[in-house]
């Protein structure tokens, strides 16, 4: 297991890499290069540049989260071609840079959905929550409104403001397009890139829809065992796997997520794994927890004991965290509470290691 802590670059993010290199346990960061839109290939000197300047902490960059895929792509439509060659160039330079693990998604037009940023709990500390009721009663345009308006400056991932501009026109686009196309177009894109992923020996990792269901109407298909199952199956390859994201897949009660951990980590198809516990209030109401298996609704235990019964070689990060002791951060995204993370899970894992030599 290789641990390791997301960072959004030295101008988007508060949390700098000489306090990271001071987390006990960690080989890495996982990074990306988000001011380049989406869809665009990414300069292998602008990779190396980010490599370097991460490399100067001592800290290596193996892994990048995300490349995005343009939502052309995700809807199928004739200009995705140019999009999925550049996909492959960014590959191309992503595996001379020595990036060894793409991690991407395949939701439409949002990416992570969360209803409030900054959820007061007991204890002082403040989290993210998600109250499927809420969306109910609500439209595209509102969630935008309240997720951008209470992201205190920071970008969000995946929320970028220029597809953002377009959200009409996309869901008039998605109408088209039911959980069998998306599949389809997922298919497609798979099929050119993973013949260059090997050859560039870099493994593509989808995430999990989050959360795992469709929301205003938008299909969403990574959000189940049988789906992972499938989507591993539509190309056939050890560059074509998953990141396991705890909290995402979790959120599904019959998501059974040490269990899953097993299934695919024993044939290798988990590159990624995010680990993080949250609280299920209700059906499609949670919020975010610390890592800790006592404050949440999962066995944190089970979990990186799971990933020990498989051998897994693969890179692992904390997730999202609370906001402690007054940080101002990116919401998810600050260091105290993902550094307790660390600490935490590394604990865990050298636990089990050991229990299993006495
Ligand atoms: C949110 C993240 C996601 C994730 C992407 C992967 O905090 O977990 O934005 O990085 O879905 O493409």
């Amino acid at each position: 297991m290789k641990m390791t802590l997301r960072w959004f670059g030295e101008r988007d993010d508060s949390v700098t890499l000489e306090k990271i290199r001071q987390i006990p346990g960690l080989i890495g960061v996982v990074s990306s290069l988000p001011e380049i839109p989406v869809g665009e290939v990414w300069p292998l000197d602008r990779i190396m540049n980010l490599k370097n300047e991460i490399n100067q902490f001592g800290l290596e960059l193996e892994v990048i989260e995300s490349v995005n895929v343009h939502e052309d792509i995700k809807l199928g439509i004739p200009s995705r071609e140019q999009y999925i060659k550049n996909y492959c160039e960014t590959i191309k330079n992503l595996g001379k840079a020595g990036i060894r693990v793409v991690c991407y998604n395949f939701m439409p037009v949002f990416d992570w959905i969360r209803t409030d940023l900054s959820m007061k709990l007991a204890d002082g500390s403040f989290v993210m929550a998600y109250d499927g009721e809420w969306i109910e009663k609500t439209d595209p345009l509102q969630l935008v409104a309240e997720v951008t308006g209470s992201s205190q400056e920071f970008s969000l991932p995946g929320w970028e403001p220029e597809k953002l501009k377009e959200l009409k026109k996309l869901f008039q686009q998605y109408k088209e397009i039911n959980e069998e196309k998306l599949f389809a177009n997922l298919k497609y894109f798979l099929e050119q890139i993973i013949p260059v992923c090997a050859e560039y020996n870099v493994r593509m990792a989808i995430h999990p829809d989050d959360p795992p269901w469709p929301i205003f109407e938008l299909p969403r298909i990574v959000g189940s065992k049988e789906n992972l199952e499938r989507i591993v199956n539509l190309v056939d390859s050890p560059f074509n796997g998953l990141t396991i994201c705890s909290g995402s897949l979790g959120i599904k009660r019959e998501n059974d997520i040490p269990e899953i951990i097993r299934y695919f980590g024993k044939r290798g198809k988990i590159f990624f794994g995010h680990v993080r516990n949250i609280k299920i209030q209700a059906e499609r109401k949670f919020y975010e927890t610390s890592h800790l298996s006592n404050d949440g609704s999962f066995d944190m235990y089970e979990i990186m004991k799971a990933y020990h019964d498989v051998g897994f070689t693969g890179y692992l990060r904390p997730d999202h965290g609370r906001m402690i002791w007054d940080e101002e951060a990116r919401p998810g995204y600050g260091l105290y509470d993902r550094a307790l993370g660390i600490a935490y899970l590394t604990g865990l894992w050298e636990a089990v290691s050991k229990s299993k030599k006495s």
